[in-house]
């Protein structure tokens, strides 16, 4: 099979992320979404900054790491992997896409040794059976951020490749499932260190050889709506809860929404945070009375 071209993520369409102090604005919102509705993912770049990358390495260091594969969950083992989730310049663009009532129901961290090559192409979501597709096309359930920690700006450094625009092809014309190898149009998507790369669960996706001497470590974060099962675990673990309470008054609420937890007075709610406290849940503000505006 041949390899997978290069590509280098367009900065033509992305805005910068907004503050969250205020609600999204329509443009931003659909700025977004058009990028993520045409190639079903959208990079990041600088997402972290190359300190925030070097203090994820170094966390990373510190756990029992496999040769290649998966180490999860992720968020619970170091108070640093929080700061992820409501990462002010990653979590603008979730809100874009999938609304205010998000949670992550699963985190990892991809490890994929020198000498690794291409994993089978994939969508994701549950196995055997996949989310439902409506109208033909798997609605946005997973909108997972993936944060690269390597610089990946060169051939077969174990980048994620993707298919644009293959979250839009009906399921059942997907790739059979032990194909691997470079697809019509796939892409390696050689980013920079500190890069964010969010994608549709119905993009085909794979991995690039890597033929660095180091591994490459990929963070993955996936958000769904707050209806969705958490599969990091049944309940989030003490310990999570307690670092989330040593993180400033002001970003507990809506960390304990993202990682799942119950609401502090017990009651079960769709919003956990008061959106006043958090404008930006609210996206756009509400254009039509039917829309749940105060009218
Ligand atoms: O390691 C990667 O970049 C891709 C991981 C992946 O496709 C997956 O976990 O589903």
């Amino acid at each position: 099979m041949p390899e997978a071209p290069g590509y280098a993520p367009s900065r033509m369409t992305l805005p910068p992320p907004p503050s969250l102090d205020r609600p999204l604005s329509r443009g931003f919102v659909d700025a977004v979404c058009a990028a993520f509705e045409r190639d079903g993912y959208l990079a990041i770049e600088g997402a972290l900054s190359p300190g925030e990358v070097a203090a994820a390495n170094a966390a990373l260091d510190r756990l029992p790491l496999p040769d290649r594969g998966d180490l999860r969950p992720l968020v619970d083992r170091d108070p640093l992997f929080l700061d992820h989730i409501d990462h002010p310049r990653i979590l603008p663009y979730v809100l874009a896409l999938l609304g205010g009532a998000i949670q992550v129901m699963g985190s990892s961290v991809t490890v994929i040794s020198p000498g690794a090559g291409p994993m089978v192409w994939h969508e994701d979501g549950p196995r055997p059976f996949s989310y439902p597709a409506v109208g033909e096309r798997r609605p946005l359930v997973i909108c997972r951020a993936g944060i690269f920690l390597e610089d990946l700006r060169g051939p077969d450094r174990g980048q994620l490749v993707v298919v644009p625009g293959s979250h839009r092809v009906p399921f059942h014309q997907s790739p059979p499932p032990d194909a691997r190898g470079a697809l019509p149009g796939a892409r390696a998507l050689e980013v920079a260190p500190g890069t964010a790369v969010l994608f549709h669960n119905a993009l085909w996706h794979s991995t690039a050889w890597n033929h660095m001497a180091i591994p490459r470590r990929a963070l993955y974060y996936a958000y769904t709506p707050v209806w969705h099962r958490v599969v990091d675990y049944v309940l989030p673990p003490a310990a999570l809860l307690d670092a989330i309470a040593a993180k400033p008054a002001a970003r507990r609420p809506l960390l304990r929404q993202l990682v799942g937890a119950l609401p502090e007075d017990g009651a079960g709610a769709f919003m956990f945070p008061d959106p006043t406290d958090f404008p930006g849940l609210t996206l756009v503000a509400p254009e039509h009375p039917a829309s749940g505006g105060e009218y």
